[in-house]
């Protein structure tokens, strides 16, 4: 037997997608995306107004590199359109909406038939099984319920697999951590920060992780660095695995890492992945990092041509170990819209977060303070260090700055202030982190 069918014997049946042979990937591709389009130009206004601007008919996809003579949609598309202008189905077709808040004014809206629940389910389904989950696994789902697509997408997920789920939703930490003793919760769902906050907090209550069930994570829907990932195992035990989404394409479980921890998996036969220049928007070929661009292929309420995702990334074809055929993203760390610049030097919060997870007696909870005094920026970088090292001398603690601040302008070229603060001082999110609070007046 092939390494490729012995490996597909081992995943649930949904997975077969994973593994299919190039030519058969595209061939399903194309044809979905042709489906698409025309779709997208029949009841989207916005998109048939822009192909015909730009003289394109949708008979004219004819292969799949056509796709560049597609227009992009962007974020702002969907706030000059709210609620409900890029739907292509009519309201008695959908049967869910969510949203997204963002950070400034209305929320996004997407809107989901049920062949597009389905879809989103198949690809939680393979999610799930690319890190190794099956039925008999219970899932902690501390990803929150509502309008956040996290914790719905999860929950449709993990029970189409037939694992157990707790549908716990975000926060409350003690009890999240009671029901992961009390009903041996292996596998948990939730942003990494909050994972982290959740660590901290067992060790308060006198919990010990590693004696818990819990064996796999599944975190996403915030950026994550390595030196993150490789600090969570340590301190619990767990495998922790990176999910990739966002609301605008389906919500999670666009990519995702499998057993390997190699880089996120994308589903790419029902979504298809460009790299781009984000400056000249030109597409960048395999291995060089650009800014993700995603179409979906089978979304029926809210087809997406082309959207700019914002994320920074790098496609690789290179195969993985576990024998998907599906291509991979390097993991994201950042945002194109994330970056903050200061002092006329590009930074990234996760360049932030990789200077000081070298340091030893820093713990991964930070945030970034920009100030800006008679037209002088000013980068605060506040740390939280562990109980001892706070109780230390204060000689130590400065030590411990110096390093801080020298790993900070290793990595970035900066000159920061840190500041190391108490533990629990930050405050902690049960989502998404925010990491950067800048206070400056532009
Ligand atoms: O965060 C969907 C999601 C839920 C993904 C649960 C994974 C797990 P939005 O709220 O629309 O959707 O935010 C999408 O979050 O464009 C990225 O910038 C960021 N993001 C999501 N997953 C990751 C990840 C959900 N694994 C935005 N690594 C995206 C880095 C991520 N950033």
């Amino acid at each position: 037997m092939s390494k490729h069918s012995s490996q597909l014997n081992m995943f649930h049946p949904l997975s077969a997608p994973d593994f299919l042979p190039l030519r058969q990937l595209q061939a399903l591709q194309l044809q979905r995306l042709q489906g698409m389009v025309e779709r997208s130009y029949n009841y989207v206004p916005l998109t048939r107004s822009r192909m015909d601007v730009g003289g394109i008919k949708p008979k004219d996809i004819r292969s799949l590199d056509d796709i560049v003579h597609l227009p992009f949609t962007v974020k702002t598309d969907l706030r000059d359109t709210y609620p409900f202008g890029l739907f292509a189905s009519p309201m008695n077709e959908i049967v869910r909406l969510h949203a997204s808040s963002g950070t400034t004014g209305k929320p996004i809206v997407v809107a989901y038939t049920q062949e597009d629940i389905d879809v989103w389910s198949n690809v939680m389904v393979r999610s799930f099984a690319a890190c190794g989950l099956t039925r008999g696994d219970i899932v902690q789902n501390a990803y929150g319920y509502g309008l956040f697509t996290g914790g719905m997408g999860a929950h449709y997920g993990a029970e189409a697999l037939g694992a157990t789920v707790i549908p716990i939703s975000g926060g409350n930490t003690p009890r999240q951590l009671m029901i992961a003793k009390d009903f041996g919760s292996t596998a948990i769902c939730c942003t990494p920060s909050y994972f982290l906050h959740l660590i901290d907090a067992a060790g308060e209550m006198g919990i010990k992780m590693k004696d818990l069930p819990l064996r796999k994570g599944i975190f996403g829907a915030e950026p994550w660095t390595e030196a993150m990932r490789q600090r969570i195992q340590a301190e619990s035990g767990i495998k922790a695995f990176d999910i990739y989404g966002l609301s605008e394409i389906i919500g999670p479980g666009v990519a995702m890492e499998c057993e390997c921890q190699a880089g996120p998996h994308i589903f790419e036969d029902w979504f298809l992945p460009e790299i781009i220049n984000p400056k000249t928007c030109k597409p960048c070929p395999d291995g060089v990092e650009g800014e993700l661009v995603l179409t979906t292929l089978g979304k029926k309420a809210m087809p997406m041509i082309r959207y700019r995702t914002r994320d920074i990334t790098t496609l690789t074809s290179e195969q993985c170990e576990c024998g998907r055929t599906l291509r991979r993203i390097k993991r994201i760390g950042r945002r194109s819209d994330d970056m903050f610049i200061i002092r006329g030097i590009n930074v990234f919060p996760s360049q932030i977060e990789t200077a000081l997870l070298q340091v030893e007696g820093a713990m991964p909870h930070y945030q970034i303070i920009l100030t800006r005094e008679r037209d002088l920026d000013e980068i605060e970088v506040q740390v939280e260090v562990t109980a001892d090292v706070f109780s230390d001398t204060v000689g130590a603690m400065e030590q411990l700055e110096q390093k801080i601040n020298k790993s900070i302008e290793a990595t970035t070229g900066l000159r920061a202030k840190v500041r190391l603060v108490q533990p629990r001082t930050i405050q902690r999110s049960e989502g998404k982190a925010k990491r950067v609070i800048d206070n400056r007046k532009m």
